[in-house]
């Protein structure tokens, strides 16, 4: 087989050497066959990785309408994961496995499954405002819902459902120690869930701003804790938390202060219009510290359960006022020192820039321009504005560079990124992109230490940039050098799955996450699963109550077999199959799957994972292992068998499609002991070295031991039936002695090349 490879490697090399196709060695060549110029090959050298290189920082992007998370390697743009969080995800058998099942189901709306979210803004926990690399929380805009994604395993732990508003834009945003992840509404509605006419708007119809309390030893939003702010039923927009002289409050920006209703059916002009009317809306200035002592004592007033605190109770407290702000604001954006927000109008050709320092004077000092209808006073835009900065047509969102006080806007009208200085207001440079860019992201850029770096532009429109796929275009990624004064475009990252909207990008080497789970591992809950089995414990048990019966098995996957390897029911039975993955070699997940039943199940090295169905037609269901897990993957299989109610087995036993002899035994253990030579020498190669200086390779050391201890019991086993005459059993078990065999000697080869590759050393 390794041969037959070689062979054809070989082959195929001699073939293309020599056609006249071939690429030649020399740089000069290549680039005029591919027309390549000296600047491309500069951004190439920027962003390429080098077979086995990692990259310098993970990004985290939004999966937009496809509910998910999609990670990918900065600067090489190499899609790495999608994490399956609102959506079901089969790869990862996300809401396949009953414990993921019941993740998803934490999501349900008024008791009902939830197929999709919309996914907007991922945000890091933070560390008095630096990412501290554990937990990702994303927003579903859809169906106003957090996610928690534990960044040890990257898998979704908890989804919570806003039990106040009806959607939801401005999540998931964190406080600098992650005391709080907030959450806006966006499209105002009553809090409770009953019917309010729209002529009722503007009493009934409400926004706000709900803060999710997060209890950071469990790793889980604690609902009892949390609270929601009311606001005015304006269009409550994106939200950033204060940090530094700013920690303690929130910044909420909001459209459609005009609160028009349209009805473009009944003759109303339309809400494009209607909420566009008024030079500017207000940003929400609170004092969420403030709130949260409120809220603990005792001043909200339960509405579904959860705490509100009125917009009465907050502005008597002085917790709450609003600033004016440009026209359709976007994006909000605090400084890394907190001491600016930066606000952009979607229909304004300017950034503003909020001094804290400022509307903090006016509003201690009650110096209100006025009071909006629900009585929220307005520190007036002369008395919070630091600078208003031209830096065009349509700007969004804004993210800090690691130099001070520059900043780089996402302009969507003219397809630009401009970066600009908001300490003097001067624009430094502009860079087109394409096209309409949404967010962008730089490296860190939301945090207290912006890394600078690289710049992502998020864009909206692809249009002429990749091959054409169909109407359907992917979103386009452009991966942006701004090491330098002026800023490069390096290269076009198509995304196909879903818009994406905000991407947070965090150092590679602040994330930890683990190669296995500790065996028996429930990864939903990060419990020790009750269904754990182990090696020679696995069992079947059928249960019946009347005549309701159910199957539960309790088995274990490992290189290359499941057990069990038969599963028998009767027609109408429940069958619940617990899988444990004995494994502990890194990146040995095995699968599970039985046709007709959606049973899907990715266990990885210490998972237990656990899939119910009911065996609802009688016949015959093959299962399998779905990762092509080792050389007899295909043969990692099974049948559940589905019998007729009251079925009685038939007489006899399972007659061998091939019989073996002595002969037949000799030859598999002459090719044993050959194998076991191979094998012998490379265990040579390796304990001669300083193996044990190598991580990875102990690793494969260990995972190896293992294999040969399986591979003697096979060995004992086979000789004994040889011993008594049972040739067939003998060989058989000759067999599966080699072929632990082989498993010992794929890995063993493994550690001995990387050995090889690092530099190991003799040491006796
Ligand atoms: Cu600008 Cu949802 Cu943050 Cu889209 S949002 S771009
Ligand atoms: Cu396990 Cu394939």
């Amino acid at each position: 087989m390794l041969n037959k490879t070689l062979t054809m490697a070989v082959a195929i090399g001699v073939s293309v050497g020599a056609g006249s196709s071939a690429w030649s060695s020399a740089l000069d060549d290549v680039m005029k066959k591919r027309g390549l110029t000296q600047k491309d090959l500069l951004a190439a050298a920027k962003t390429y990785t080098p077979t086995g290189g990692r990259d310098e920082y993970l990004a985290f992007s939004s999966g937009g309408q496809s509910g998910q998370v999609i990670v990918y390697g900065v600067p090489s743009m190499r899609i790495l994961k999608y994490i399956g969080v609102f959506t079901p995800e089969p790869w990862q058998g996300y809401g396949f496995d009953d414990e993921s099942k019941a993740v998803l189901a934490q999501g349900n709306i008024n008791g009902k499954e939830i197929k999709f979210g919309d996914t907007h803004h991922p945000a890091f926990s933070e560390t008095n405002g630096e990412y501290n690399g554990k937990f990702l929380f994303i927003n579903d805009k859809a169906n106003p819902r957090i996610a928690v994604i534990d960044l040890h395993d990257f898998e979704t732990k908890q989804i919570v459902v806003n039990p106040h508003f009806n959607n939801e834009h401005g999540g998931a945003f964190v406080t600098p120690n992650t005391d709080y992840i907030l959450e806006a509404a966006q499209y105002p509605a009553p809090y409770e869930n009953e019917f309010v006419p729209l002529e009722q708007f503007n009493d009934r119809y409400r926004g706000g701003v709900t803060y999710w309390s997060f209890d950071k030893e469990k790793g889980r939003i604690d609902p009892s804790q949390s609270f929601t702010v009311e606001m005015p039923p304006y269009s409550q927009d994106l939200s950033d938390a204060g940090k530094f002289v700013s920690d303690g409050w929130s910044f909420t920006n909001s459209f459609c202060s005009e609160r028009y209703v349209g009805g473009i059916e009944k003759g109303r002009p339309p809400y494009e219009a209607g909420c566009s009317q008024k030079d500017t809306d207000f940003l929400h200035v609170v004092n969420w510290k403030k709130a949260a002592e409120l809220f603990k004592a005792g001043k909200g007033k339960p509405v579904n359960g959860m705490d509100v605190l009125s917009m009465d109770t907050m502005v008597e407290n002085k917790a709450m006022f609003l600033i004016p702000e440009p026209k359709s604001p976007h994006g909000i954006d605090v400084s890394p020192d907190g001491k600016y927000m930066i606000v952009s109008g979607k229909l304004d050709s300017h950034a503003y820039v909020y001094s804290f320092d400022k509307m903090m004077t006016a509003h201690d000092a009650e110096k209100y321009e006025a009071h909006d209808p629900y009585g929220i006073p307005i520190v007036s835009l002369k008395d919070a504005l630091h600078k208003q900065v031209a830096v065009g047509l349509g700007p969004l969102h804004t993210q800090y560079d690691s130099k001070p006080c520059t900043v780089f806007t996402s302009i969507y009208v003219d397809s630009q990124v401009t970066k600009w200085n908001y300490c003097t207001g001067k624009v430094l440079d502009k860079l087109s992109i394409h096209y309409n860019i949404g967010h962008l992201v730089a490296m860190e850029g939301d945090s207290a230490s912006p890394d600078g770096k690289y710049l992502i532009s998020l864009n909206k429109l692809a249009i002429d940039r990749f091959n054409p796929v169909g109407p359907l275009h992917p979103q386009n990624h452009q991966l942006i050098d701004i090491s330098g004064d002026k800023m490069e475009l390096l290269y076009d990252m198509p995304l196909p799955l879903g818009e994406p909207h905000y991407v947070v990008a965090i150092k590679a080497d602040k994330l930890k996450p683990a190669i296995r789970y500790k065996s028996g591992w429930n990864s939903r809950t990060d419990t020790r699963s009750k269904f754990k089995a182990r090696a020679g414990r696995e069992k079947t048990v059928r249960t019946c109550d009347g005549d309701n019966c159910t199957v539960e098995v309790f088995g274990t996957v490992i290189r290359s077999h499941i057990t069990p390897e038969t599963i028998e029911a009767e027609v109408g039975d429940k069958v619940i199959v617990h899988l444990t993955n004995l494994e502990r070699a890194e990146d040995e997940t095995h699968g599970f799957a039985i046709n007709g039943t959606n049973v899907n199940l990715s266990i990885e090295p210490g998972k237990t994972a656990s899939a119910t169905f009911i065996a609802d037609i009688e016949g015959v269901f093959p299962y399998y292992c779905t990762e092509f897990c080792s050389a007899l993957h295909l043969e990692m299989e099974g049948y559940l068998l589905v019998k007729p109610k009251g079925y009685k087995d038939v007489e006899g036993k399972i007659v061998d499609g091939t019989t073996y002899s002595k002969t037949d035994y000799d030859k598999q253990v002459g090719t044993n002991h050959a194998t076991q030579d191979v094998i012998d020498s490379v265990v040579k190669f390796i304990t001669e070295r300083n193996y044990t200086d190598f991580a990875p390779v102990k690793e494969l050391v260990d995972d190896a031991v293992a294999q040969l201890g399986f591979a003697s019991k096979w060995q004992k086993d086979s000789e004994a039936s040889a011993k008594s005459g049972d040739y067939q059993n003998a060989t058989l078990q000759a067999g599966q002695w080699w072929q632990y065999q082989v498993k010992a000697a794929d890995i063993g080869l493994r550690a001995k090349t990387y050995l090889e590759e690092h530099g190991a050393v003799v040491v006796k």
